[in-house]
């Protein structure tokens, strides 16, 4: 779309507080991009409510996280900020995509696979078709490239397959993006369960480090992570716990696992999670300091996100123009 610029593209959902994992997975690396690409990064509201939302609590959680996005490092001067519902280009070819989406395609995804076990008595439609859904976030606005956690892989080569299909029947249409997923931190683990993945959903408040916790929280939660037995802090089969400590206590200080290993050896878990939880804390101080200045401030966040949107819907309607040509929808002449 950009003949100068590739595009980026990235969403998170305004459905909890974020997690380190999302902070370290997603939003971290988004402003690595800013300079050399074209970026819009979307709080994806449509997405949220395939999970029963309070609408209060969406509201504020919407403005949170553009804060935060703001707060981690991207400046809506150089970034496309806005929210997904701002812009009816999402749920239109949302809708289109739907028609080029397998239910057989729909039915193989895990996260759909846990969401309906998580949430038995709300297995709604809008859960199933999500992922045709965030395909169309995607491709409106021509991506070639998908900074994601690795959660998030199944899902973009299914938008990969929807869009070469929609290109071999009508012709180029798409750019087929690529995800880009970080090497270390595309899965952190749950504190309470290091098998599971972290996930700002989680109604275990001690499974969750949030991006906002206040520094005596997030100590207390390293605290209580769940370990194994052992007492050294090695990697190894059986580890995850210790492991998953290892690779945020890496992310935030950019020591290797050697090094980490070296660091603490002869020394206890305690030592260590203690370590974890001051080095999380502190490199989270920064970015919550800014976080305040700029939520008190919502006359600030809903000029970004209305120009953001602006900015969108113009791109977004160049991608649904030529969608809707090539489908055979006839363009309406203005009058
Ligand atoms: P929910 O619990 O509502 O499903 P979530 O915590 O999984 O939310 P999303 O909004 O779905 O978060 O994801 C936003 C981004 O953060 C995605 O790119 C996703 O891959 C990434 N992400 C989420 N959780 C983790 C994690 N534990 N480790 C690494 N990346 C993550
Ligand atoms: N599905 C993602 C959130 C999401 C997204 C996107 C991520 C919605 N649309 C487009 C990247 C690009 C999730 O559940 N983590």
């Amino acid at each position: 779309m950009y003949k100068d610029k590739k595009v980026v593209f990235s969403g998170v959902q305004p459905s909890g507080v974020l997690t380190i994992g999302n902070y370290l997975g997603a939003i971290r690396n988004f402003s690595e991009f800013s300079e050399n690409y074209h970026c819009y990064y979307c709080v994806v509201d449509e997405h949220a409510i395939t999970v029963r939302q309070v609408p209060a609590d969406l509201r504020k959680r919407t403005y949170e996280t553009l804060a935060l996005y703001i707060a981690c490092g991207l400046d809506p001067e150089k970034n496309t900020l806005f929210v997904q519902s701002h812009v009816s280009g999402h749920a239109e070819l949302g809708w289109i995509l739907d028609c080029y989406t397998m239910f057989g395609e729909l039915s193989r995804m895990t996260q759909f696979k846990d969401k309906s076990a998580k949430n038995a008595d709300n297995i709604n439609a809008g859960l199933f078709t999500y992922p045709s859904l965030m395909a169309a976030d995607i491709l409106l606005y021509q991506t070639e490239l998908v900074p994601v956690g690795v959660d998030q892989k199944q899902h973009l080569e299914l938008t990969r397959d929807i869009a070469t299909r929609f290109n071999q029947i009508y012709g180029d249409t798409f750019v087929v993006p690529e995800p880009f997923i970080p090497k270390t931190t595309a899965k952190i683990m749950s504190l309470a369960e290091p098998t599971k993945k972290m996930s700002k959903s989680d109604e275990n408040e001690n499974a969750v480090v949030r991006i906002l916790d206040p520094k005596d929280a997030i100590i207390r939660k390293f605290k209580r992570a769940v370990t194994d037995s052992g007492c050294e802090i090695k990697r190894g089969e059986g580890k995850d716990g210790i492991m998953n400590l290892m690779s945020i206590y890496s992310a935030f200080t950019g020591k290797t696992e050697d090094e980490i290993e070296a660091e603490f050896e002869g020394k206890g878990y305690g030592d260590f999670k203690l370590a974890v939880g001051e080095t999380c804390a502190d490199a989270l101080a920064p970015v919550q300091a800014e976080f305040a200045r700029l939520a008190a401030d919502k006359a600030y966040l809903e000029d970004v996100m209305a120009k953001g949107a602006e900015a969108a819907a113009r791109d977004a309607a160049r991608t649904m123009s030529k969608v809707r040509r090539k489908l055979g929808f006839i363009e309406l002449k203005r009058r």
